[in-house]
């Protein structure tokens, strides 16, 4: 059968790449420019499904591309092996997570295998090996050295479901990434990595990936580290000593504000509350009781209704002395800025809805209805030319509406008449003369949240000994490997499994002998793809997590190809990791992906495939009735890669008939590989050259549906030149066929080496160079057209043979001699026979 023979083909070329290593990346010897193409790896969770089907197809399309191109290509891949699938697996059938994620891995790579990707695999890794992990631990006391690693407590996510704490970045609308429960705080002492310090750089260095990462992308990236420009300032509390000092993004509307608000669950609104009366005080514990007993969504949600507390306490306006009334309210978020906002209700609609609610007093310290543009206001005139004096701007009290726009200062002494730019440097310039305030930033971006409290992750290499200290384990003792897991209980209870395991927690204090305690948590396993691309570079290297002189020849990665779900936490966290190594100076460039590609899902009907909805198309099933060809020909064919592709659209029979209908033509090429191309038909010959001119910007626009249309138009034109023109013996008819089987090469490997084969060649038709289009059967066929006016010619044209209809009409009544030749007529009726004749008729 078909099938049969599409089988034994992919068997056959997959033993010959593997054989003759084929698309192994060249070394330091090799002179060839290089290329990194990498694929974001998979976790080993069951078998492959669609979206790494187009993944994978993607980032093979780029490798092979570029080797027909003359490079040197690095096209790795690995396992993203740590993680909670493994562990809850291992828990529910009582077994070792590695014999899962093993087993796992052993499938995935089979089924890699049989789609035909041209990875190098030689350069395997898991990250769940401990020579992998090992540099994990390593990369840990690297930032442990320098501050970057650190001991903190603070309220963390925690999951109640999965029993450990979460990354800001892996809470999703207040729910687990993962499992979706409902996240709680809780209050504990982790490790955090220190990416707060490399906002800035974080935030500036997207400038430089514009146009090479999708905007999408940049934009998720930079709304999630939030920088805020404005100023700190300190208020004065009456009956404290210390001041409190606020962050705004407006200090121009210092004295538009008539009140104050701490966060509730903020040390310090306890503190205000703790010198109140003991009425103040019942009030705050209940109002206090009440915000913690809600979750994060509730608290986020934006239509609700204010509520807070009066804590009777009052503070001073450093500008003009005024009593402000301290309130306790939960829209003030204790992590964000110093917990506490000076309210200014005229102007922030949160701080308006507050005062409404609560009768507090709003002023208007900034006319919105003010030009702020020039020196020329713009008067309005009415109908009789009398000036119409500017409508005072809506009072907020009465309309409910904050005014947040720009416009000139009033009410606010030495301020007034200067716009929003002008007052915020005046008044942030006298807050710091008179020592009450300055310039300040803000970031949403919190610190990296790295500790967890699993079994099936990376040990943390640090030691707590009996006096108090937490120190290093020491480099050369690395790594320290997990414990077996047999005889640990690794159902979720709130500690790490690791804390159980008696034999392996009980350790010594590297620096004095004494008994100690290893840190039972294991790393994010964000950290461990946080670098992977660069272990790539230096596989098995024993001495070193990565050689310096590898990553010089081939990072950083020339494109990276992944799902849209990685916008933010890996990509940002790799990107934190690249600027430390490089200020390590361990790597020589400060961003690690140059280009990325993310690619749409595959779903169906509209809706996301999964096992639950019993809608999922599986991989290994598409591979064993239509092929690996069929099914990347049909993925690549189904539409731009960054959109979401539904499965009805993906034709695998289509696939598969356009493919042995290349083979075919292969097959029936009865000229030798020596004939003189010259010689064939030229107009099979353009549509040829045609594709070899294309395909490349095609490519580097990710616009492969495209290629793979005009590689079908030109299996056509091959079939058309055979059956009905110059024949199969015709010398273009071989160029033709030889082009298809190299750029085929890119969607369908098998099929196109069997082509290669069949057309006379050693194999592999993937490290043939790219063909030259030869510029002569570019230029477009020109025709001469007619243009007639009542049946006399009054003028020709040289057109494109190709040229439309309406494009003729145009051409022809453009043309000046027909405009002479009509005069004052007027055209009645046009009959237009592209690219030949246009006739027009006249009154
Ligand atoms: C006075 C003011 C007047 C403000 C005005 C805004 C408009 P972003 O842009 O998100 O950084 N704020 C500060 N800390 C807060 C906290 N912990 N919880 C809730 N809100 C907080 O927002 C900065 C603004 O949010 C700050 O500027 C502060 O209100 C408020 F017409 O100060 B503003």
């Amino acid at each position: 059968t078909p099938e049969n023979d599409v089988h034994a083909a992919e068997a056959k070329w997959q033993a010959y790449w593997s054989e003759h290593g084929t698309f192994l990346a060249g070394g330091a010897e090799d002179t060839r420019p290089r290329k990194y193409v990498l694929a974001m790896f998979p976790y080993p969770s069951g078998d492959l499904h669609m979206g790494h089907a187009e993944n994978y197809l993607y980032s093979d399309i780029v490798a092979r591309f570029w080797r027909h191109r003359g490079y040197n290509v690095l096209h790795p891949i690995g396992w993203d092996s740590f993680g909670l699938p493994a562990e809850n697996a291992a828990i529910q059938r009582g077994t070792d997570p590695r014999e899962w994620t093993y087993a796992n891995i052993a499938q995935q790579r089979e089924s890699l295998k049989r789609y035909g990707v041209s990875f190098d695999w030689s350069r395997v890794l898991h990250t769940s090996d401990d020579d992998y992990y090992r540099w994990n631990q390593w990369l840990f006391l690297q930032l442990h050295e320098r501050g970057l690693a650190y001991r903190k407590e603070s309220p963390v996510n925690w999951c109640p479901n999965d029993q450990t704490v979460l990354a800001n970045e892996q809470v999703v609308d207040g729910r687990c990434e993962r499992c979706g429960a409902v996240v709680v705080k809780k209050k504990l002492t982790q490790w955090y990595f220190r990416i707060t310090d490399y906002a800035d750089r974080l935030l500036d260095d997207l400038n430089q990936l514009e146009g090479f990462w999708p905007h999408k992308v940049l934009q998720m990236q930079r709304n999630w580290i939030g920088r805020s420009v404005g100023a700190d300032i300190d208020f004065e509390i009456e009956g404290r000593a210390e001041k409190v000092t606020v962050f705004s993004t407006r200090p121009d509307t210092l004295h538009g504000a008539t009140f104050m608000v701490v966060a509730p669950d903020s040390d310090l609104a306890a503190e205000l509350a703790a010198g109140a009366s003991p009425e103040v005080r019942t009030a705050f514990q209940d109002y206090l009781e009440q915000v913690r007993a809600q979750t994060d969504i509730e608290r986020q949600a934006t239509d609700r209704p204010k509520t807070g507390v009066f804590l009777d306490r009052f503070a001073i306006n450093p500008v003009n002395g005024e009593r402000l009334p301290i309130w306790a309210a939960d829209y003030v978020l204790a992590d964000y800025g110093h917990g506490a906002v000076m309210a200014v209700p005229a102007h922030d609609q949160r701080d308006l809805d507050f005062a409404i609610r609560f009768d507090l007093p709003v002023r208007v310290v900034v006319d919105t209805s003010a030009s702020v543009t020039g020196a020329i206001p713009v008067i309005d005139v009415d109908d009789d030319g009398v000036p119409i004096d500017p409508a005072p701007a809506d009072d907020p009290k009465t309309t409910g509406v904050a005014l947040a726009g720009d416009g000139r200062l009033v009410n606010s002494g030495a301020l007034d008449g200067l716009s929003k730019r002008h007052a915020i440097a005046r008044v942030v310039e006298s807050l710091e003369a008179a020592g009450s305030g300055r310039a300040a930033k803000q970031y949403r971006l919190r610190d990296w949240l790295i500790s967890r409290q699993r079994f099936w992750g990376t040990p943390i290499p640090m030691v707590h000994t009996e006096d108090g200290r937490v120190v290093p384990v020491p480099a050369e003792q690395l790594p320290v490997r997990l414990p077996a897991a047999e005889g640990l209980d690794l159902k979720p209870k709130g500690t790490s499994p690791l804390g159980a395991a008696t034999e392996w927690v009980t350790t010594t204090d590297p620096e004095t002998g004494a008994a100690a305690l290893r840190d039972p948590d294991t790393m994010d396993t964000f950290v461990d793809s946080s670098w992977y691309f660069l272990r790539f570079l230096s596989p098995g290297n024993a001495d070193v997590a990565f050689d310096g002189r590898d990553a010089d020849r081939w990072a950083p990665v020339d494109a990276y190809i992944g799902g849209v779900e990685h916008a933010i936490l890996h990509l940002l966290y790799a990107r934190f990791i690249t600027k430390v190594l490089f200020d390590l100076g361990k790597v020589d460039f400060t961003e690690p992906f140059s280009s990325l590609i993310n690619q749409g899902m595959v779903i169906l009907d509209g809706a996301k495939m999964s096992k639950s909805k019993g809608n999922l198309v599986l991989f290994s099933d598409e591979l064993a009735s239509h092929g690996a060809d069929a099914l990347r020909v049909a993925l690549a064919f189904a539409g731009p890669v960054e959109d979401d592709k539904d499965w009805k659209d993906v034709s695998t029979t289509g696939a598969q008939k356009f493919l042995a209908r290349a083979l075919r033509i292969a097959g029936e090429v009865s000229s030798p590989t020596d004939v003189l191309w010259a010689d064939g038909d030229v107009a099979l010959r353009r549509v040829t050259h045609r594709l070899l001119a294309d395909a490349p910007t095609l490519v580097e626009q990710t616009k492969f549906n495209v290629v793979v249309a005009r590689l079908m138009e030109l299996v056509n034109a091959i079939r058309k030149t055979i059956d009905t023109g110059a024949g199969a013996d015709d010398p273009a008819v071989r160029e033709a066929a030889e082009v298809t089987a190299m750029v085929l090469d890119l969607f369908a490997p098998h099929t196109a080496e069997e082509m290669w084969e069949a057309l006379g060649y050693q194999p592999s038709v993937g490290l043939v160079t790219w063909r030259a289009a030869d510029p002569t059967l570019l230029v477009e066929e020109k025709v001469t057209a007619v243009v007639q006016i009542d049946g006399k010619v009054r003028a020709t044209l040289e057109v494109s043979a190709k040229i439309d209809g309406p494009s003729l009409e145009r051409l022809a009544r453009d043309d000046e001699r027909v405009a002479r030749a009509l005069g004052d007529r007027e055209i009645t009726r046009a009959i237009v026979r592209a690219p030949k004749v246009v006739s027009f008729s006249t009154k």
